[in-house]
């Protein structure tokens, strides 16, 4: 191989980190065999029941490390504005001098990897290469799942392909002679997961958790190839990529963006409860998205695996995600039962007899005062294991879009599915979703979090710039070929506080009427908020929901969206001078529908 930019960085790299050794990743089997036997060895991982779970294994991580840090997530461009008002951000040099500092022998006494990988269908022309180095072994044998790795990508790279440089350490050199802890990372305050969008390079330190550490994914996929696509004209979202098929045998592909803890994964592989119907799975966290030559969207899943929250995950909820999980997975953070398989809150049974080990390590006391399962734990499993993936997942052109779905988690306010009444409706109902948060959770005000287009904690640039850009997509657009744009809601509550929707395997009735839409039929009537559902225009057959929930469901309150509006005025305040007019006007002729209905 003669890279020559690659050699030097890498060369350059291993200076910096004076590591024991070098190993580049091929990408094998065998590779993954050994690195896996060698963390089993050293009391990292814990192979799994062999007849239960064949080749799977139990992560356990430091209790100080179990999630995505967004405190300590930067977004280091040029100047703070180009970050914008919703990203943490450090100058560059500066932050580069910080790291470079912490960086110095870090990986001391530790093996340095190299992880070619390739972010979409090798070759596809909508794919991109990176190149990982880390000195996790535990982030290698993930990137095998969620990514393609090794040889074959370093073939399509050549002799002078562009790559995105991702540099990762846990942040815990070795002395000589000394124990390596189980999983090695840094404090919270020296933790940094940054981002350098002009250089294309992501340098992250001091976590070996997720999203901090598996760099193709929200730093690469979402963060950095944000900015690639503003650039070069395309889309890089946060969704899930779902195909779904009628009884006639018509597929359509539909693409959906939710905050965190909604349940993507979950309506990525759902099963319909109404008869004839079918959903495939193409992705559930991440879509790439460009328009072909003949005008219309089209989407990769950028990934090639999952890394699914595994408490709540049942038989039940997505047994889809269970059959995916069946085999060759790495569990983190689960809880241990005694014969050897993983177990966690929400699987569908009971904890089995016998000793459970949560997932600090400890012998779980069944009282159930502390949960034997982290609340952020999770499973990596090859997305070619799951039963419902789409024959077409892996097409290099990708597949054609018909309509984008937003939703979030509310209570009240938003009608189970809407409809924007065009591509720049549809703009302002995606900028304006969120989620309710408890005060208790995470330690915010009570209240909607707005998560635009499910992108806060993922956009690699200044939102308003970002809102734009969608804007600016659509504007050149021949708009009958453009996705129709919807949003929904599962969460709405009743006056006791209970769901009135039963969400799941039922949501592909609100699919059903999507698919209708896209295709130019189904019923709608156009009210204040966009178009909704006729009477009787979702299919209900088989489901016992009385009429006066059925109302709530789809009650659209004056008093409530008044409310809304001020909340979404005060939301659009953050991007200042940034957000773009159209957005606003489209806020105004929200409250002008109010105000007649006054
Ligand atoms: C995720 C997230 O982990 O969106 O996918 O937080
Ligand atoms: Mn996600």
């Amino acid at each position: 191989m003669v890279h020559k930019k690659l050699l030097s960085w890498v060369e350059e790299i291993k200076n910096l980190c004076g590591p024991e050794q070098v190993v580049w990743c091929d990408g094998s089997e065998a590779e993954y065999g050994r690195i896996m036997n060698k963390m089993v060895e050293d009391g990292m991982a814990v192979k799994l029941n062999q007849a239960k779970r064949p080749n799977s294994f139990l992560f356990r991580s430091d209790s100080s490390d179990v999630a995505r840090v967004e405190n300590r997530t930067f977004i280091s461009s040029k100047n703070k504005d180009e970050a914008g008002p919703t990203n943490n951000w450090i100058a560059p040099d500066e932050l580069k001098k910080t790291m470079s500092d912490l960086y110095r022998n870090c990986m001391r006494g530790r093996t340095m990897f190299v992880i070619p990988f390739s972010m979409g269908p090798i070759g596809s022309p909508l794919s991109k290469i990176g190149i990982e180095i880390t000195d996790s072994p535990y982030v290698v044998v993930n990137m095998r799942l969620m990514t393609r790795i090794g040889s074959k990508v370093l073939e399509a790279l050549g002799d002078a392909g562009e790559f995105v440089k991702c540099l990762h350490s846990v942040g815990a050199p070795l002395e000589k002679g000394q124990k390596d802890s189980t999983w090695p990372c840094a404090p919270i305050e020296k933790k940094y997961i940054s981002h350098f969008p002009d250089d294309r390079l992501i340098w992250s330190y001091g976590s070996g958790y997720g999203g901090n550490a598996l760099l193709g994914k929200k730093c690469f996929a979402l963060r950095i190839a944000s900015v690639q696509a503003r650039d070069e004209g395309w889309m890089a979202e946060h969704m899930l990529i779902l195909g779904i098929t009628n009884p006639e045998g018509k597929k359509k592909y539909f693409v959906a963006a939710f905050p965190s803890a909604c349940g993507k994964t979950n309506l990525a592989m759902l099963i319909p409860k109404i008869p004839g119907w079918k959903v495939e799975c193409v992705g559930d966290d991440i879509a790439w998205m460009k328009f072909g030559s003949d005008g219309r969207l089209y989407a990769v899943n950028p990934e090639a695996g999952f890394f699914g929250v595994a408490p709540g995950t049942s038989m039940g909820s997505n047994p889809n995600a269970m059959m995916s999980i069946s085999k060759n997975s790495i569990f983190t953070n689960t809880a241990l039962t005694e014969d050897n398989d993983v177990w966690w809150e929400g699987i569908g049974y009971d904890a089995p007899k016998g000793r459970i080990i949560d997932w600090t390590g400890a012998e779980w006391d069944r009282s159930g005062k502390k949960l034997a399962a982290h609340p952020n734990s999770r499973f990596t499993a090859s997305a070619s294991q799951c039963p419902v993936i789409d024959p077409e997942w892996e097409n290099p052109q990708g597949v054609p879009i018909s309509a984008i779905i937003f939703g979030g988690r509310r209570a009240g306010t938003v009608p189970l599915v809407y409809q924007a009444r065009s591509w720049r409706h549809g703009v302002f109902i995606g900028s304006i979703i969120g989620s309710e948060v408890t005060a208790a959770a995470i330690g915010l005000k009570a209240g909607v979090r707005r998560d635009p287009m499910a992108m806060l904690p993922f956009c690699g640039y200044n939102m308003g710039d970002y809102f734009e850009h969608w804007l600016e997509l659509g504007r050149k657009r021949d708009a009958s070929k453009l996705p129709s744009i919807f949003c929904v809601n599962w969460f709405r509550k009743d006056e006791n506080g209970k769901f009135i929707w039963p969400g799941f395997g039922d949501n592909s009735r609100v699919l059903k009427w999507i698919f209708e839409r896209a295709d130019g039929e189904g019923q709608a009537i156009d009210s204040e908020i966009g178009f909704i559902p006729a009477d009787r225009a979702i299919d209900l057959s088989g489901l016992n929901i009385d009429s006066k929930m059925l109302k709530l469901l789809f009650r659209i309150d004056v008093n409530e969206w008044r409310e809304e509006i001020e909340s979404i005025r005060e939301h659009y305040k953050r991007f200042g001078s940034r957000l773009p007019k159209e957005l606003l006007e489209e806020l105004n002729l929200l409250d002008k529908r109010f105000s007649r209905n006054k």
